[in-house]
Formats: structure tokens, C-alpha cells, sequence
């Protein structure tokens, strides 16, 4: 059966890598960038692309309309440091875009939709250390909010309607291909961009404050792993804990002057988004990934800033 398939915010940090992949793995010309930005790449000789902003339904219906999509990934979001400058956008973008994807995808038969969610789903009151699948979910950002009412309407369409919705809450990810979309998480991908132009880096985030993160050709891999699981293996319908490794500041740099031995790590004044990564966790449990199917990351620390760094001399 032939996949056609739409990637809804496809210029993103995430929807640049997932297009380039999913184009390796299926037609070219059967996998559709969405954005509402034009992207940096030459639209006349690529694969398709149409201007979608998924609050503009009926325009949205045209294109289901056009392509009668087997796939849908909605990556469209506005992030944490973002959203909480534009509440109510981040809101209405995180929350309508989805319903209206969501609706949409049933509409149009859609086989497997696909929407990120996020470890900020998680608040000051989650367990701080492995967090599991399951426990208290607090978030005091507009993004987490709406990753984890995201969540409850992923679970509801699946089981009320039957759509066969999948997702992952994402840790940080790192990757050196596109830019990062407004992240508190994004200060581990400045680092390596200043590593090398400057020798230096100023924090947003203390020394001590660690996170979930992952590289991201193990969150492309393990995103499309988790499309191609047979939907009887699918045993979490909300969205799944996933993550890679964690680590601070402090051994983001330690890792990097193995590279790079004079490079000096130092910390801005206090920075707003210091708080959003002190309610999150610093460490995932992603059990349920591994068991339902079999995820395992390939980068640890020592890996990817290798790639990292090799990557962003050339
Ligand atoms: C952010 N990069 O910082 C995203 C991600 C877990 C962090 O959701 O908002």
C-alpha cells in the first residue's frame, strides 16, 4: 500500500530531519512538507511542499483533500521559552492545531496520525528521578499544559473514535542541522555553535540543572520505530516517556573540552527560562517505550558531541 504522507511544520527543528528520512525511506514524492514559512531549501526542484498554517482548517481540508494522507505528523507547536512570551498563541496553536488534525484525520481515514509530546508535560510535583509513565503531572508552562491536554485528546480520539494516534514526549533534542525552535532545552545546542566560534559559552541554565535529552537521529529513528509498530503493540495511547541520556551544563562542558581543552563555560544572570527547567524532570523512566517496542537510544554524551562538533566544523 502506497504511504503518502504530512509533515505539518516541516521547516521545524524536528520536521527538517523527519522529512529528509521519511523521503529515504518512502517516494520522495509522496512525503509532503507543510510549514507556514517557505523553507531554506530551493521549493521548485524539491519534493512537494504547500503553505498550511493548521489553524486555517479549511485550508487544511484542501490539502487532506489533495493528497488523502495514510500518515500525518503535526509538528507545528510553539515551544516552552516561546510560549510563555504568547500564552494564549501557544495555546490556540498547540491546542486547536491538534483538534483540528485530529478531526481532520478522521475525516479523511488518515491510517496513523503522529503528535509530539513533551517531558514538560511534567510539573514541580512529578517525581524528579526516573519519572515514571505514570504520576502526578503538575505543568506550570502554557507548552506543558497543552502537551498534557494534548495527551488526554490523543487517548480520547483513539479510544472513542478508534483514530490510531501515536506519541512521544520528547526530551530536549540536540541535532546541528536545523535551528532549535525557542527551547529551554535549547542552550545544550548553543553551546556547541559557540564551543567552536568562540571558544565560550554563557549558560541560561545553571551549572547543576540536569535534564533528559537526546540526540536527534535517535529521536528521528525511535519517532518512526514507533510509527512502524504494529498498533497491537501499542500499549500507551497518551504518550510514551522516552529519553537518551541526561546531563547538566556543567557535564555538557566537561564532555566538550575533551574536544576542545581551553573551552570555558560561564552563566548569564538569572534567566526566566531557569525556572521552566527546575519544574521539569531530571531524569526519565521510558520502560514502556522499551518494552513495547524494543526502543533502545544508540548516542550517549561522549557520542554526540563527537557528531555534534565534527558536524558543525565542516
Ligand atoms: C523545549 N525543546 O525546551 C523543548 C522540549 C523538553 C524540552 O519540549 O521547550
Amino acid at each position: 500500500m502506497q504511504e503518502t504522507i504530512l509533515v505539518i511544520g516541516s521547516n521545524g527543528q524536528i520536521g527538517t530531519e523527519l522529512v529528509s528520512k521519511l523521503r529515504i525511506i518512502y517516494d520522495d514524492s509522496h512525503v509532503i512538507a507543510c510549514d507556514i514559512r517557505r523553507p531554506d531549501y530551493d521549493i521548485k526542484n524539491a519534493a512537494p511542499f504547500e503553505f498550511v498554517n493548521v489553524l486555517e482548517k479549511d485550508v487544511l481540508k484542501n490539502i487532506f483533500q489533495k493528497y488523502k494522507p495514510t500518515q500525518v505528523y503535526l509538528l507545528a507547536a510553539l515551544l516552552s521559552a516561546t510560549g510563555e512570551q504568547n500564552p494564549k498563541l501557544a495555546w490556540d496553536l498547540n491546542m486547536n492545531g491538534l483538534l483540528n488534525v485530529l478531526d481532520l484525520s478522521l475525516e479523511y481515514k488518515t491510517h496513523k496520525v503522529y503528535w509530539p509530546s513533551s517531558i514538560a508535560v511534567f510539573g514541580p510535583h512529578s517525581p524528579k528521578n526516573h519519572t515514571p509513565q505514570y504520576c502526578v503531572m503538575d505543568p506550570n508552562t502554557v507548552y506543558g499544559i497543552s502537551k498534557l491536554a494534548g495527551e488526554r485528546w490523543c487517548e480520547y480520539y483513539f479510544q472513542k473514535y478508534g483514530l490510531d494516534v501515536r506519541s512521544i514526549r520528547y526530551p530536549g533534542l540536540i541535532s546541528w542541522k536545523a535551528a532549535p525552535g525557542g527551547g529551554t532545552t535549547d542552550y545544550a545546542i548553543h553551546i556547541y555553535h559557540d564551543a567552536l566560534k568562540k571558544g565560550s559559552y554563557q549558560s541560561f541554565l545553571s551549572g547543576e540543572t540536569e535534564l533528559p535529552m537526546m540526540y536527534m537521529d535517535d529521536a528521528i529513528r525511535g519517532t518512526i520505530e514507533l510509527m512502524d509498530a504494529p498498533a497491537e503493540q501499542i500499549s500507551i495511547r497518551s504518550s510514551y516517556n522516552f529519553t537518551g541520556m541526561s546531563f547538566t551544563p556543567e557535564t555538557l562542558a566537561a564532555e566538550i573540552k575533551n574536544h576542545i581543552p581551553d573551552f570555558k563555560l560561564s552563566y548569564t544572570p538569572y534567566d526566566p527560562r531557569q525556572a521552566i527547567a527546575s519544574s521539569w524532570p531530571a531524569s526519565i523512566d521510558d520502560n514502556y517505550a522499551q518494552k513495547d517496542w524494543n526502543w533502545k537510544p544508540q548516542f550517549d554524551l561522549a557520542r554526540m558531541t563527537e557528531d555534534m562538533l565534527n558536524n558543525l566544523k565542516k
